[in-house]
């Protein structure tokens, strides 16, 4: 194969140098969509969940009901799907919102402790290909902290993911604290995946069609991990790895800006709650933020996270269902990074990182 080969075969069992592991792949459950649709058909929906899921739920265009098909699958769909992308593991959580949104603690709980024990059951009938990460409910911190516990030593997943706010809530509250808690004690990463924004952001996004994956996912994951950042959640866990996707919903972009003006708000004490951090932002990108290339397969972007964070943490992830792109392997396979980087955005920073 050559650099700039980009139509050759996909293949999985790692001739080209590297397995590929892709880190953002969801699945979904018949019943967790069952619920989305009553709360769209109910008025209890958000306003970004009446766009999502009442298109992705009741949309008869293609996109959505393949998409539907493919979440619902973790067998032999999936994995065929995987060969013929040339997708060694796939890292699977439970798609976008999760349970967070759902007004009965009890049936978000139920839901996703059945779609745990699901993804248990799916990883453990295909362990060289599925790997799980965690649902939780953070609407309930004690239950989830508890949840994460039993993903980690019952269940063999790898990882937590959290889909951006809850009801409006973000995770930097004290209220969350026991979560950070058990991710500390088990050791294992936090995935904040976007979300639609709440109801209190999304008027001028959605009303241009700018709420979901296009933008409004980003702008408002990108400003959940910088709440953290700056009320210190990596000086209270320094050991805490937090992943996002979107090549860092493009926050390292932003790096220098937002180190700027941070140090000016410390310094001039606009805002009670901008606190001096024992590092810089940049230093936190670099020390315990992890970021994927779902739905950004682009090399200039890739290239500038591995200049500004190390090349130790930009990993690869496809964020199947909804970007199921073969081209898009072929042209990061023909990225013009050394052998020794590409099986680490590839393969290695993700064994790493997830403790595989
Ligand atoms: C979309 C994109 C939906 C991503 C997702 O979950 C998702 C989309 C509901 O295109 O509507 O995970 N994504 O991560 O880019
Ligand atoms: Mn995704």
């Amino acid at each position: 194969m050559t650099q700039h080969d980009t139509d050759h075969a996909l293949k999985t069992g790692g001739e080209q140098g590297y397995l590929r592991i892709a880190t953002e792949e969801a699945f979904a459950t018949r019943e967790q969509i069952d619920v989305y649709l009553r709360m769209v058909r109910d008025g209890t929906a958000d306003r970004g969940m009446t766009s999502l899921w009442g298109f992705y739920a009741q949309s008869p265009s293609e996109r959505a009901m393949q998409i539907i098909e493919r979440l619902l699958d973790l067998g032999e769909r999936r994995i065929a799907d995987m060969d013929a992308t040339g997708i060694d593991k796939a890292i699977l959580a439970l798609t976008s919102p999760g349970v967070q949104p759902f007004s009965d603690t009890h049936e978000a709980q139920r839901i996703a402790r059945s779609a745990n024990d699901l993804l248990a059951e799916r990883c453990a009938a295909h362990p060289d290909r599925f790997i799980g990460m965690t649902a939780v409910a953070p609407q309930d911190p004690q239950w989830s902290a508890e949840e994460i516990r039993r993903g980690a030593h019952d269940l063999g997943f790898k990882g937590v993911q959290i889909n951006s706010h809850t009801q409006g809530r973000y995770l930097d509250e004290p209220f969350f604290d026991p979560i950070f808690r058990a991710l500390s004690d088990t050791g294992q990463p936090l995935y904040i995946h976007p979300g639609t924004p709440p109801d209190a952001m999304i008027g001028p996004l959605l009303d241009a069609g700018l709420d979901g994956a296009i933008y409004g996912f980003g702008v408002e994951t990108g400003m959940h991990l910088l709440r953290l950042i700056t009320i210190g959640i990596f000086d209270r866990y320094p050991d805490l790895q937090i992943m996002v996707g979107h090549m860092g919903e493009a926050l390292p972009y932003w790096l220098y800006r937002l180190d700027y003006m941070h140090q000016a708000g410390i310094r001039s004490a606009r805002y009670e709650r901008m606190k001096p951090l024992k590092k810089t932002i940049a230093d936190y990108f670099r020390s315990n933020v992890l970021v994927t290339c779902s739905g950004m397969a682009w090399e200039p972007a890739i290239r500038f996270a591995q200049q500004v964070m190390g090349e130790d943490r930009v990993m690869y992830a496809m964020d199947y269902p909804y970007q199921y792109e073969a081209h898009e392997v072929r042209a990061l396979d023909a990225m013009e990074l050394t052998p020794e980087v590409k099986r680490q955005f590839f393969q290695t920073n993700a064994e790493r990182w997830f403790k595989l």
